[in-house]
């Protein structure tokens, strides 16, 4: 298999985020037809087409590399050898189905077990971010850096509840730790757009036990390339994670208020 351009495969991240984004932003019209509802999560149809329409211009220009998405199930294994691509078409869904402008469409390169380039787009409130393995991240063609707060006190800190089955008394209880240790917690509702405010430094820390590969590949890579530090605090890594995404800085003191809560 060929070894690619980091650099071509970030610009095909971005047409694939930007194309499916557009989608979704000019068809906010149908942002009620749901395929599938749980108690606490819904799939859109807009979901579904959004996310042929990225696979479909990356197979167009590399019909042999792969995709790890949803539709193949969250207990397949990390991928091995070669390209996989790793696409969340509306991360946020929830956001979209409410007319809330905080959603965005996620593009993440994989060879063999790194993530080496991605693109994140969120349509509605225009902010593109960037970042190949081997160059810095970028909002909007511009530089972006971490914040360089080291005392958690000071800290504000995204947080989620976890997608499908969540298991909300640990979430809550999680929260509560946190909530007592930082600044402020805040529950915007993308896991994706959450990291990379804190690649903007916009936010010192993410965390939540229940994201998935898809929602956090793009974002993880932009936020190490911005200087902060990623980890997913499973013991067996899945698809399904338990991520932690910080400046850096507050990353030990973070990992350690939520280690009795996991
Ligand atoms: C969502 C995440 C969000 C999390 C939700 C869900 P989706 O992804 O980004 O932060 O709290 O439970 O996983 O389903 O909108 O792609």
């Amino acid at each position: 298999m060929n070894q690619e351009s980091h650099a071509e495969l970030l610009r095909l991240a971005v047409e694939a985020a930007r194309t499916a984004g557009a989608h979704a932003l000019n068809n906010t019209a149908r942002r009620n037809d749901v395929v599938a509802l749980t108690a606490h999560d819904v799939k859109l149809q807009l979901d579904v087409e959004c996310q042929k329409i990225a696979e479909s211009i990356i197979s167009r220009r590399f019909p042999e590399h792969g995709f790890i998405g949803e539709e193949n199930g969250v207990a397949q294994p990390l991928p091995g050898k070669g390209y996989h691509w790793i696409v969340d078409p509306i991360d946020g869904t929830v956001n979209f189905n409410f007319g809330f402008s905080y959603w965005c469409c996620s593009v993440a390169v994989m060879h063999d077990t790194a993530v080496v380039a991605g693109a994140v787009f969120a349509p509605e409130i225009d902010e593109l971010y960037t970042a190949t393995v081997d160059e810095a991240a970028h909002l909007n063609g511009r530089p972006i850096r971490v914040s360089d707060r080291t005392d958690i006190a000071q800290a504000l800190m995204y947080m989620g509840t976890g997608g499908n089955n969540p298991d909300m008394p640990a979430a809550f209880k999680r929260m509560q730790a946190v909530s007592e240790r930082v600044r402020k917690i805040r529950i915007m509702g993308s896991a994706a757009l959450d990291i990379c405010r804190v690649a903007r430094g916009q936010g010192d820390g993410y965390f939540e036990d229940g994201v998935y590969l898809w929602d956090t590949a793009a974002a993880g890579l932009i936020l190490r390339q911005a200087g902060g530090r990623t980890e997913d605090l499973t013991t067996h890594p899945t698809l399904r994670q338990r991520y932690l995404a910080t400046n850096g800085h507050t990353h030990e003191a973070l990992r350690v208020t939520l280690q009795p809560y996991l």
